[in-house]
């Protein structure tokens, strides 16, 4: 593997800390992934990635950097990534999926904060990783509590910009939307010194629309009781999506779905034949965040759906590409992103249908409803999901956890029951 030393001590990291990360995720990813029997070949080219997650796309960054092309950093998936492309931007990822992180993040929050926002703070604060350091602008967003004032800390040591996302989705949420992403576009095209023009913005909003249509198409073939792939391996496709290029991306999930399509033809399953099929909903799984779907599939079950931000929120609906005036694109782009259903909404009743709707498409046999630990807005409309998809007729497992280990051996038992009375 190429050596990124330089890269990293020029990006200001704390190499020594950093190589601390660097010797656990081998054997992390070896456990989780490399132990799985019969993948899809085309998992090859997410296993190369994430080998180097550190290395291949950071260095794609600064190379682009370089030619004075703008990163912009991103938390949430209502930031809408089309205005960043639309001005030859690049948008990677920022949320935090590691352990490793959170007591850096812990230096400067509370222990009582979700684990996605301590690492996310703990990796910008620690020097650990590279994304966190070439971002040229955070976009944070008005999402939950933890996240809006987490960012105020952030903004003491890097560039923050903040999208007020409404709270519901009436007309004129809708509207304000609309005028929040315009604002935006008027700070990325400030930043990257190139104009958004209806031409520019619809070419991206079809690239787009086809990263999520290539998404789209992986989860089409999950809905197979075949289960050519495993959950695992689908949701680090969905996971390295926010960090790749949108055009490679697409390009890469659509052989993936070509091979996985030919898998089904040919009955060929990446899971024990009688697995119990799980739609598992909730907080993100942000990189490397494996250990749910780890523990579930080595349980007698697989995960056939994420009803998620790292899964179907991130490419279901796609922007309106018949408009032809930056009004009517903003608009066609609010549209969009205010039909996800994050539970910082009120009301969120639409993420009730989803799951329901997700279930029955994913024909699961039971639902995982996954909270991390202090998300109050998840936390509090699970008895209401809980009870409107138990009266639909399927089964639910409630849990809360962290990003540590240490309650991986009480989960696998909780999970092993619940999946043996499905
Ligand atoms: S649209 S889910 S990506 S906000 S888990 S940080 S909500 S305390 S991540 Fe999210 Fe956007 Fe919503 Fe999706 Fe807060 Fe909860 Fe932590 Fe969360």
């Amino acid at each position: 593997m190429t050596d990124r030393t330089e890269m990293w001590t020029e990006l200001g990291m704390d190499l020594e800390a950093h190589d601390n990360l660097c010797s656990v995720l081998p054997t992390a990813f070896g456990d989780v992934f490399l132990s799985q029997e019969n993948r899809p070949a085309g998992m090859a080219y997410w296993d190369m990635v994430t080998a180097d997650i550190h290395g291949i796309r950071p260095a794609e960054l600064v190379e682009a950097q370089k030619k004075g092309r703008k990163v912009f950093g991103t938390f949430c998936v209502y930031v809408p990534d089309e205005v960043v492309v639309a001005c030859d931007g690049i948008v990677t990822g920022l949320c935090g999926g590691s352990q490793f992180w959170v007591p850096d993040g812990e230096q400067v929050l509370p222990s009582d904060v979700c684990p996605l926002i301590k690492a996310s703070v703990g990796a910008r604060l620690g020097r650990t990783c590279p994304f966190f350091r070439i971002a040229d602008v955070f976009v944070g967003e008005t999402t939950c509590d933890g996240k809006k004032k987490a960012y105020e800390i952030l903004a003491n040591d890097a560039p923050m910009y903040i999208m007020d996302v409404p709270q519901m989705k009436r007309e004129k949420d809708i509207v304000k939307w609309a005028g929040e992403i315009e604002e935006f576009a008027a700070m990325v095209e400030e930043v990257t010194g190139n104009e958004l023009t209806p031409e520019n913005l619809g070419c991206a909003i079809k690239v787009i629309n086809d990263k999520r249509r290539a998404l789209a198409r992986v989860y089409e073939a999950r809905k197979s009781t075949v289960a050519p792939i495993s959950g695992t391996d689908a949701l680090l496709m969905m996971q390295i999506a926010f960090f790749d290029d949108p055009v490679r991306c697409a390009e890469m999930c659509n052989k993936l779905a070509d091979e996985l399509e030919q898998r089904i033809a040919e009955g060929v399953s990446a899971m024990p034949a009688g697995s119990k099929r799980i739609l598992i909903t909730g907080t993100p799984l942000a990189v490397p965040n494996w250990k749910l779907h780890h523990i579930i599939e080595t349980c007698g079950a697989v995960v056939a759906c994420e009803e998620m931000c790292t899964g179907t929120r991130y490419f279901e609906n796609l922007v309106d590409e018949g408009q032809t005036t930056l009004e009517g694109q903003f608009r066609a782009l609010s549209e969009r992103y205010m039909k996800n259903n994050c539970a910082c909404f009120t009301p969120n009743t639409g993420r009730i249908d989803d799951v329901i709707r997700l279930a029955r498409e994913y024909r699961v046999d039971g639902i995982i409803n996954t909270n991390l630990t202090f998300c109050t807005t998840y936390k509090l409309e699970g008895p209401a999901l809980e009870r409107a998809v138990e009266e639909a007729g399927f089964p639910v497992l409630n849990i809360e956890t962290d990003y540590s280990d240490g309650d991986s051996e009480q989960l696998r038992t909780r999970i092993g029951a619940f999946v043996e009375m499905l």
